[in-house]
């Protein structure tokens, strides 16, 4: 098939629903697209791992030290998963690691916030994994087959995060003045980084629009926030929590709950790298990536090993 015949044979495959698998002919730019998309959320697995990891040692009862680690390590293991699914797009992890470390491809902005008290490790869970769901279940409808397939998995791990989180911050609403004062405290810092998360308005974002023609996305990023955001406000309100936003109303003709307007400017000065803690979390990357270094060097020579023994 010529080239037009291929695109044409391709976009009718997407049209009908079907998966697009990594043998399949795709066009260059749906290529790149899903390597920069993919390896962005792989690289937000993993660095999401730091504000968590942070209360790790200082969590308040051996049950909540028990969840927290294997939330962390579940975080590690979407990672992994979404850093396999994207070397079937013929890239391999180092060179995505490397653009990271290089500054040339991003993570989410909600990384770059710092953990200051318990409530966040609550406040985590349920916002940042919670519209993490929004968004990853919408993905797991997407056209790129391994995409979809990580997508399924990671999301049921997503929903259990959620729920300890949410159970967390519920415990501290109902507890003294100071706990509830501590998750409405989290609750403020970290409502609108959350909102972030989706991405700029429909009408900024330059990848929509081919994103969406291709089925990647599914729906929009404003679509998806103004779900969160519907999802989410009645949760705030059962455990008598409140959310930072004056103009927050329901509106009885659309059954939204219309919301202020973000912070553009704090928005990109994260996503460009001034954030509060952008500097941290990559230098703590690339200083724990180099100790590694051994690790991989003998896992590379096991494998040459045992390769040569087959032989
Ligand atoms: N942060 O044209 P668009 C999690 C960039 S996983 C940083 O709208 P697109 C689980 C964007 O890359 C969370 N950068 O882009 C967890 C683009 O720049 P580029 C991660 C952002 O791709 C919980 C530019 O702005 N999830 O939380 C952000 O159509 C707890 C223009 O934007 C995913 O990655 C942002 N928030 O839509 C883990 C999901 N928003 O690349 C640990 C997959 C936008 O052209 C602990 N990704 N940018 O230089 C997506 O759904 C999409 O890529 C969006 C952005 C929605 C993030």
């Amino acid at each position: 098939m010529d080239d037009a015949a291929k695109v044409a044979n391709f976009e009718k495959r997407i049209a009908e629903g079907d998966k697009i698998e990594p043998k399949n002919w795709m066009p260059e730019r749906y290529r790149k697209q899903l390597i920069r998309m993919m390896s962005q959320h792989a690289h937000s697995e993993v660095i999401g791992m730091q504000p968590e990891g942070n209360w790790i040692t200082r969590a308040p009862s051996l049950k909540r030290k028990m969840a927290l680690l294997a939330k962390v390590q579940d975080e590690g293991g979407h990672g992994h998963y979404l850093y396999s699914a994207t070397e079937t797009l013929g890239i391999d992890r180092t060179e995505m690691i490397e653009q990271l470390h290089e500054g040339r491809a991003k993570y989410s902005s909600i990384f770059n916030y710092p953990t200051l008290s318990w409530a966040d490790i609550g406040v985590i869970g349920w916002l940042v994994d919670g519209a993490a769901i929004v968004n990853q279940t919408m993905l797991a409808k997407t056209s790129y087959g391994p995409y979809s397939r990580a997508m399924i998995r990671i999301c049921r791990e997503e929903s259990f995060h959620k729920k300890q989180g949410y159970e967390i911050v519920t415990t501290l609403a109902r507890g003294s003045e100071a706990q509830k004062a501590m998750a409405q405290d989290a609750v403020n810092r970290w409502w609108w980084p959350s909102l972030m998360m989706f991405g700029p308005h429909d009408a900024d974002s330059p990848n929509s629009a081919e994103l969406l023609g291709w089925k990647v996305k599914i729906q929009s990023n404003d679509e998806l926030r103004q779900r969160f955001v519907n999802i989410t406000i009645p949760q705030v309100r059962a455990i008598g929590l409140t959310v930072p936003d004056p103009d927050l109303r329901f509106d009885e003709e659309s059954g939204d709950w219309k919301f202020g307007e973000i912070d553009w400017e704090e928005f990109w000065r994260v996503v460009k790298g001034n954030g509060p803690c952008n500097r941290q979390r990559m230098e703590h990357h690339r200083r724990v990536h180099a100790e590694g270094e051994w690790v991989r060097a003998a896992a590379e020579a096991y494998a040459a090993k045992k390769a040569a023994n087959a032989s």
